[in-house]
Parts: structure tokens; C-alpha cells; sequence
């Protein structure tokens, strides 16, 4: 595989390639077909809201039925995975869940922020995962990650540990059942609208903040996933 090539393919969906790594028996990485241990995993997602207008007009966003983003990823992340012989692995369908967050620390230079989302120097927290592909060779063209430090250690302030409506976000801990009580009581509310206050109060990379139809999708699907708990 060479990670030019598959970059380019996921630009044609609004994807970004987020980095890959070489997987050791720590990465806890599914092996392949036949039980072949995989040699690397390549992450893709989304940053700011590139997939958007590519995923708004797909079939999935438009047929009305449930989970419409990941019924797209698994399309995308399924036809890449039979072209490169790699086996797609993806961020939902657990528990238990791949753990996506430290395979990302892995990948490229992200750090774990107090909202448990992890923050990436030049995006900031506005960035996902959609899928991962596992592969049985190491990628021809795999650059060394840059090392940055977390944006989180110069920002005393920490703005996004105050700005949740009910106090959610302890630094430690989140409260889902104090933020859902306030979406669901609110569904006009900035929250719902323009996505999760504590996160838009994050100054870095405040321009790749999700367009607000996208914010409002997330936060949709957020509180309808809860609610068929
Ligand atoms: C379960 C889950 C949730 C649960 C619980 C989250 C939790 N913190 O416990 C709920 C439903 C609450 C949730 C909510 C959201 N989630 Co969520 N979630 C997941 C999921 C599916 C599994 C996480 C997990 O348990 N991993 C298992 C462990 C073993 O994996 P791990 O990588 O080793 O775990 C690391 C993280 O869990 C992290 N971590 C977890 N909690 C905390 C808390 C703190 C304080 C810190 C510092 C770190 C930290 O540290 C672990 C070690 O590195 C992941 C996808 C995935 N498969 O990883 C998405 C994921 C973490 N969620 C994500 C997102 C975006 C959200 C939402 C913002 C969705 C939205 N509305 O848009 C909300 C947040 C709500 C809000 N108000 O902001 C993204 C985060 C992207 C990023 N930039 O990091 C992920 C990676 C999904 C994706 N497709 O990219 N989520
Ligand atoms: S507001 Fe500061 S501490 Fe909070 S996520 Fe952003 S940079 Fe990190
Ligand atoms: S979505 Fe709103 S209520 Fe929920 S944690 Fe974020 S700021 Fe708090």
C-alpha cells in the first residue's frame, strides 16, 4: 500500500488519512485473514467538517434509517479494506471498543484533553475517526510522526472545564447523565445546535469547528444513541 495513493482516494469522500503506525503486540490489533498478525494500521477520519458535504449527500444520510454515519464509513472503510487485502476495523459496534484514542497516539501527535477527547495541535478537538485498516505490510512511503506537545499544557485558563451549562466536565470525569437531562430539556439550546459548549470553548483551532448542520448531527445522533440504551 502506499499512503499517497489511499490519501488521495479518501479526499474523493471528505476523508483524511490521519496517520499510520507499526503495530506491536501492545496495539492489541486484530490479526487478518488466517491469522495473519497484522504489520501496520492506517487511521482515517475526519478533521473540521471535511466529510460533511460529501456525507450529507450521500444514501445513508438520506434514507432515513438509523446510524447513517457509520453505515457510510463501513461502505467506504469495507471497499478500501477488499481493495488493499487489509481488514477494516471501526470506532462503533462495540462494546468492547478497539481503542481507538491510544491506536491515535500512536498514529500521529494527538494528547488526551480534560474532555476525554484527544486534541491535535492543528485541529484542536474538532477531529474523529471513522475507520482503521489493518494491513500485512508496512506502507512503502510511512514518514516519521512529528512530536508536538499538548496544546492543553500552555492553557491555564482551561476554559472548557467551565463552560458546560451543568458543570458535566470535572476534569476527571464526564457526567453523561447531567449533559443528557440538559440536551434532551433543550433541544433549541447551543448544545444541540452548534455542538457540546465545553468543547467550543476550546481557543485552538477555533476555525475548524464543525459547520453547525454538522454539529447539530452529532448531537443528534448523541442523544438518540443514548436514548436506546
Ligand atoms: C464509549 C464512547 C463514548 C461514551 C463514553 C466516553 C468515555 N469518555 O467514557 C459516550 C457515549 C459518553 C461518548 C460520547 C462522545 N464521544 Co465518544 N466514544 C466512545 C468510544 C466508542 C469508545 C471509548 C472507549 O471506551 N474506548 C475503550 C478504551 C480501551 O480505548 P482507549 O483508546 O485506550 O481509551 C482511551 C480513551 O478512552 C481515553 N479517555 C476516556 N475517557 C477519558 C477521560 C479523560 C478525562 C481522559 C483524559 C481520557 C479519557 O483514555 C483512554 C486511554 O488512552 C470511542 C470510539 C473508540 N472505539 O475508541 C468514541 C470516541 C472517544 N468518542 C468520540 C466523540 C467525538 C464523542 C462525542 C463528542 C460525540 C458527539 N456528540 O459528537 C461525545 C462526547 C459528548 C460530549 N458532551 O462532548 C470520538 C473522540 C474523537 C477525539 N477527538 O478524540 C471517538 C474516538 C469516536 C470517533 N469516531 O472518533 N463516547
Ligand atoms: S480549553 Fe485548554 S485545556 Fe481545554 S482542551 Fe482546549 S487547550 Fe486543552
Ligand atoms: S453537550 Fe452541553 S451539557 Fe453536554 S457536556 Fe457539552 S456543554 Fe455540557
Amino acid at each position: 500500500m502506499r499512503l499517497l495513493q489511499l490519501k488521495h482516494e479518501l479526499e474523493a469522500h471528505g476523508l483524511v488519512l490521519r496517520g499510520a503506525f507499526e503495530v506491536g503486540p501492545e496495539d492489541h490489533v486484530p490479526p487478518l485473514a488466517h491469522a495473519m498478525p497484522a504489520a501496520a494500521l492506517v487511521l482515517v477520519g475526519n478533521v473540521g467538517s471535511s466529510l460533511w458535504p460529501q456525507f450529507a449527500a450521500s444514501p445513508e444520510y438520506c434514507d432515513g434509517r438509523r446510524d447513517p454515519l457509520d453505515r457510510w464509513s463501513q461502505r467506504i472503510g469495507d471497499a478500501l479494506a477488499a481493495r488493499y487485502g487489509a481488514r477494516a476495523l471501526y470506532p462503533f459496534g462495540g462494546p468492547p471498543h478497539y481503542p481507538f484514542q491510544r491506536w491515535a497516539s500512536r498514529a500521529e501527535s494527538v494528547h488526551p484533553s480534560p474532555l476525554g477527547l484527544a486534541i491535535h495541535p492543528e485541529h484542536g478537538l474538532w477531529h474523529a475517526y471513522r475507520f482503521a485498516l489493518a494491513i500485512d505490510q508496512m506502507p512503502d512511503d510511512l514518514a516519521p510522526t512529528p512530536e508536538y506537545a499538548s496544546p492543553c499544557l500552555g492553557c491555564a485558563k482551561r476554559p472548557c472545564l467551565d463552560a458546560c451549562p451543568v458543570g458535566a466536565f470535572t476534569g476527571t470525569e464526564y457526567r453523561i447523565g447531567a449533559c443528557m437531562l440538559h440536551l434532551r430539556d433543550t433541544p433549541g439550546g447551543a448544545c444541540m445546535q452548534l455542538g457540546c459548549a465545553a468543547r467550543c470553548a476550546c481557543p485552538v483551532s477555533a476555525p475548524s469547528r464543525y459547520d453547525s448542520q454538522h454539529a447539530a448531527f452529532h448531537m443528534q445522533a448523541f442523544v438518540i444513541a443514548q436514548s436506546s440504551e
